[in-house]
């Protein structure tokens, strides 16, 4: 099968909610190859917003949109599992959650597992994360890097919250921070403070390297 029509098939078994072709798509690029984080980008993530714009217009409704997460889920896990082990070389700390009042995860799933595969001892302390637990965890485990995901324009906030809560405590020198997540953007990045922003998982980890001066 071309790589065009693998992406294509991708796309609509997230779309259809088909969790049958959606892992055995994920499996044919394992045995045949094919750039795993290309086909994240152009195939499944492009089926997700897809449906996201679906749910969106009213087109579907929350069981559909929750089932493609399923289906997202479990081709997220078969593309994680195939990714190769960790860089020899250690590359720094980073503790990385998704905002407080925000459940979405497979993004940052993603963005935590490469940032392992290149070297990175990453801390993911899960979803629905208060401001405070990011710095806490980060203080503890002496992290270089804070990383928080938001999927939700309503959840942005937190991200300028952990920039305010690490002055108040005096604790912004320490540790550097990148923000991701759909509705982020640099410009929301430069705003807040943040000393990065990750477009996507391989993004994420040439920013992180960039953040420790490697
Ligand atoms: Co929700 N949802 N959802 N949802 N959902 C969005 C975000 C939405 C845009 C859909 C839409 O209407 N078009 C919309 C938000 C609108 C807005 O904010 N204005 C929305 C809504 C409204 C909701 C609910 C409120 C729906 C409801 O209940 N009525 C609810 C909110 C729950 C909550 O959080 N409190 C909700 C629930 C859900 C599900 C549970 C059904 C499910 C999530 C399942 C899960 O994550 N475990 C879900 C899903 C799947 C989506 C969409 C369709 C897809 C998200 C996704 O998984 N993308 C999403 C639409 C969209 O994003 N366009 C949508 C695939 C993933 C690989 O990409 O997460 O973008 P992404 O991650 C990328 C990059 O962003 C980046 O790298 C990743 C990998 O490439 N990145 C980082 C992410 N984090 C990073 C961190 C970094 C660096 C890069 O550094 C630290």
């Amino acid at each position: 099968m071309e790589k065009e029509e693998l992406f294509k098939t991708a796309i609509d078994s997230i779309v259809s909610q088909d969790m049958k072709t959606a892992e055995e798509t994920a499996k044919r690029a394992v045995d045949e190859n094919i750039d795993l984080l290309e086909l994240m980008n152009k195939g499944f993530r492009e089926g997700i917003t897809k449906i996201g714009e679906l749910f969106e217009r009213g087109e579907i409704f929350l069981p559909e949109l929750i089932q493609s997460a399923e289906v997202m889920k479990s081709v997220n896990e078969i593309i994680i599992s195939a990714l190769p082990d960790g860089a020899q070389e250690k590359n720094g700390v980073v503790v990385v959650g998704t905002v407080q009042g925000d459940i979405h995860d497979i993004g940052k799933i993603l963005v935590c597992s490469l940032l392992k595969v290149n070297g990175f001892d990453v801390h993911d302390i899960g979803h629905d994360v208060k401001t405070e637990s990011f710095i806490d965890k980060a203080v503890e485990v002496d992290a270089d890097i804070i990383g928080t995901s938001s999927l939700l324009t309503t959840t942005m906030r937190y991200q300028k919250e952990l920039e305010e809560t690490l002055q108040k405590r005096g604790l912004r020198k320490k540790f550097k921070t990148m923000v991701g997540g759909a509705p982020v953007t640099q410009r929301w990045a430069e705003r807040i403070g943040a000393d990065a922003y990750g477009e996507d998982a391989t993004d994420a980890v040439k920013k992180a390297l960039a953040l420790i001066g490697r």
